[in-house]
């Protein structure tokens, strides 16, 4: 019996060297592929980053007012975490006449507002270190209780006790503030702009709405966000959500 033996047809042996090459090539497709999916990512990556300088808490979703500093001048009146357009976050300090009716938080599932039975001014405040040329953006809205805004630039004084105005003011305003001048400054050398105000004859009540604000002429310093609301004519609720930073174009 002969012994058997392995025979390889011509086109066989012309085919090995195909297959081992056809194989070389998908390796090299995989390994290019690969390359490309980390180069995505890697891309991806640093692009998110770079769309995201950092604000913690800027959008309230910690429920409380990590990050963020309030004063509240008066006898019945102050900044809060609210979830419910319609719900006084703190029903001991609301005025019923109108009652506490605002948008629900614009972004996520909290936002600030201010709510109060008496007259007064409050502030909210943080102060953000520039270091880079950012974009400061925020999500602002209003319903005065009354229909006409008063506008002086001129919040009162407080004693600890009594907040006292001698002129009608029902506003909202947010200031770019020395962080080194007294939390109710209006002197011009401590205002370094103004990125919202309401104005006399604007209408009641504005909607939330986005605003933005270039930073970059304070790169390399510290400025102090002020968001301001004053009422002595009748309840004025001042919300802001979505306060973060982008960086400018
Ligand atoms: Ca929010």
């Amino acid at each position: 019996m002969p012994t058997p033996t392995i025979t390889t047809t011509p086109s066989e042996q012309a085919g090995r060297p195909t297959r081992r090459g056809s194989t070389s090539w998908r390796l090299l497709w995989i390994v290019l592929a690969v390359a490309a999916a980390t180069a995505a990512v890697v891309l991806f990556a640093s692009s998110g980053a770079r769309d995201q300088p950092p604000l913690s808490n800027g959008d309230f979703e910690t429920g409380d007012f990590t990050g963020w500093s309030t004063e509240d001048w008066g006898r019945s009146g102050e900044w809060l975490i609210y979830e419910d357009g319609t719900t006084p976050p703190n029903p001991s300090v609301t005025d019923d006449n109108p009652p506490f009716e605002v948008p629900d938080p614009p972004q996520g599932q909290y936002a600030a507002v201010t709510d109060m039975e008496y007259s007064g001014a409050r502030f909210l405040y943080r102060d953000i270190e520039v270091t880079g040329p950012w974009t400061l953006h925020a999500i602002v809205f209003y319903e005065n209780g009354i229909e006409t805004i008063y506008d002086p630039l001129y919040f009162g004084t407080f004693n600890g006790d009594t907040w006292f105005a001698n002129v009608r003011s029902q506003q909202f305003r947010i200031d770019l503030v020395d962080p080194q001048a007294p939390i109710n400054s209006v002197e011009a050398d401590d205002i370094l702009a103004t990125v919202f105000r309401t104005q006399s004859g604007d209408p009641p009540s504005l909607e939330p709405t986005p605003v933005t604000f270039d930073l970059s002429p304070w790169e390399g310093q510290t400025v102090r966000l002020r968001a301001t609301q004053i009422d002595n004519g009748g309840p004025f609720r001042a919300g802001i959500d979505d306060v973060r930073l982008e960086w400018a174009n």
